[in-house]
C-alpha cells in the first residue's frame, strides 16, 4: 500500500484540537451576518490574507477576533459540526476538542451556551459520523488564576460534559506556576489534566506542567529535545506529546517541516502523536498534517503504526472502549 493512503485510511484519534481554530473564514463570515457581529475585515480573502503569522500571539491575536462571530448554541453546534465533517473524511474515530470559554463569557456569552452547542455537537458525531468526542476546557494562560478559578465555578454544573482540563493561549512568561491552584482544585474534581509546554516555551515549563501541575499530557512539547534529563522522564513515564507540525510550521517554531522533531521524537522512544491544534488557521487537518510531515521528514509505515497506536493509548477513552482501538 501506498504510504499516503495508508496515512489517510487508517483509523487515529485526535487530541489537540482547539475548536475555535476549526472555524473557517467561510463560516465566520456567515456567523458574523447571521448574529450582526462586525468584522475587520472587507471579505474571506481578506481575512485568509491577514493569516501570515509570526509566532503564536500574532496569531492569537486574530483567532480571538475570528472567535468573536460565536454567540448562540447554534453558532457552537455548527462550528463542531463543521470540524466532525472534516475528522470523518480524515478517519478520525475519536477526538478530544479543546475549547475557550473565557473567550466567549468575556464577550457575554453564558458558559451553558457554549458547553450546551459543542457537547451537543459531539452526541451527534457518534450518531452521524460514528466518532467518539469529548470536551476538554481550557484555561487562557495570559489571565490570572483567578479568572481561571471564576471560570472552573462557572463549568461545574456541566462537569459532567468535561472529560478534562487544558492550559493554553500565549506561553512565554505565563508558566505553569502560576495554575498550580486551579490544577489542584480540577485534579479532586476527577478532571483529567493536560497542558500547552514547549511550544515557545522553555524545558522547564514542561517540567512545571509535569510537575506542579501534574498533568498526564503535554501539548505540544517539542521544545523538550532541548533537555536530555527531560526527553529520558518522558520516554520512561510514556507521557504523550500531542505534537502539531504544520501549526509549529505556521507559527515559525521550525523553519520547515524538514526540520521538524516529530521523527526523532519518536524515534528516541517518546509517546508522540500527530495532531491539527487550529486546522483552519495553520493550512491543513489531519491527513494534512500526516501526509506532509510524513513526505518532508522520511518516516515510514511503521512511524505511521507507531503515530496511531500512540494517539489511542495517550487518549482519555475508557480502558474498556480503548481495547477496542489499540
Ligand atoms: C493555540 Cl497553537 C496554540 N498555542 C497555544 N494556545 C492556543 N490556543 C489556540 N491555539
Ligand atoms: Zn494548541
Amino acid at each position: 500500500q501506498r504510504l499516503p493512503e495508508l496515512l489517510k485510511t487508517m483509523p487515529k484519534a485526535e487530541l489537540h484540537i482547539h475548536i475555535e481554530g476549526s472555524l473557517e473564514p467561510e463560516l465566520i463570515f456567515a456567523l458574523a451576518k447571521r448574529n450582526g457581529v462586525a468584522l475587520a475585515y472587507a471579505d474571506v480573502e481578506a481575512l485568509r490574507r491577514a493569516y501570515a503569522f509570526t509566532d503564536l500571539q500574532s496569531f492569537l491575536d486574530i483567532y480571538y477576533a475570528g472567535a468573536s462571530v460565536l454567540l448562540k448554541e447554534e453558532d457552537f453546534y455548527d462550528m463542531a459540526s463543521a470540524y466532525f465533517v472534516k475528522a470523518a473524511e480524515d478517519n478520525v474515530v475519536h477526538a478530544e476538542l479543546f475549547f475557550d470559554p473565557q473567550t466567549h463569557t468575556a464577550r457575554g456569552v453564558a458558559m451553558q451556551t457554549v458547553i450546551d452547542g459543542l457537547h451537543r455537537a459531539c452526541v451527534d458525531a457518534q450518531k452521524i459520523h460514528g466518532i467518539s468526542a469529548s470536551l476538554i476546557l481550557c484555561f487562557l494562560r495570559h489571565l490570572s488564576e483567578e479568572d481561571a478559578l471564576v471560570c472552573l465555578e462557572q463549568a461545574l454544573p456541566f462537569r459532567d460534559k468535561l472529560v478534562g482540563i487544558g492550559l493554553d493561549s500565549g506561553e512565554l512568561g505565563n508558566p505553569p506556576e502560576k495554575f498550580e491552584r486551579v490544577f489542584a482544585r480540577c485534579a479532586q474534581l476527577g478532571l483529567r489534566l493536560v497542558a500547552h509546554a514547549g511550544e515557545e516555551g522553555p524545558p522547564a515549563y514542561i517540567w512545571a506542567a509535569l510537575d506542579v501541575l501534574k498533568v498526564e499530557r503535554i501539548d505540544h512539547g517539542v521544545q523538550a529535545i532541548k533537555d536530555p534529563a527531560l526527553m529520558q522522564r518522558l520516554a520512561e513515564q510514556r507521557t504523550a506529546l500531542t505534537v502539531c507540525p504544520l501549526s509549529n510550521l505556521k507559527l515559525c517554531v521550525f523553519p520547515d517541516l524538514a526540520s521538524h522533531n516529530l521523527r526523532e521524537l519518536l524515534d528516541t522512544g517518546l509517546m508522540a502523536t500527530i495532531n491539527s491544534d487550529d486546522p483552519a488557521y495553520f493550512g491543513g487537518y489531519m491527513n494534512d498534517n500526516f501526509v506532509q510531515t510524513f513526505a518532508a521528514t522520511g518516516m515510514h509505515a511503521g512511524h505511521a503504526y507507531s503515530l496511531a497506536r500512540n494517539s489511542f493509548e495517550a487518549s482519555f477513552i475508557d480502558d474498556a472502549a480503548k481495547l477496542k482501538f489499540v
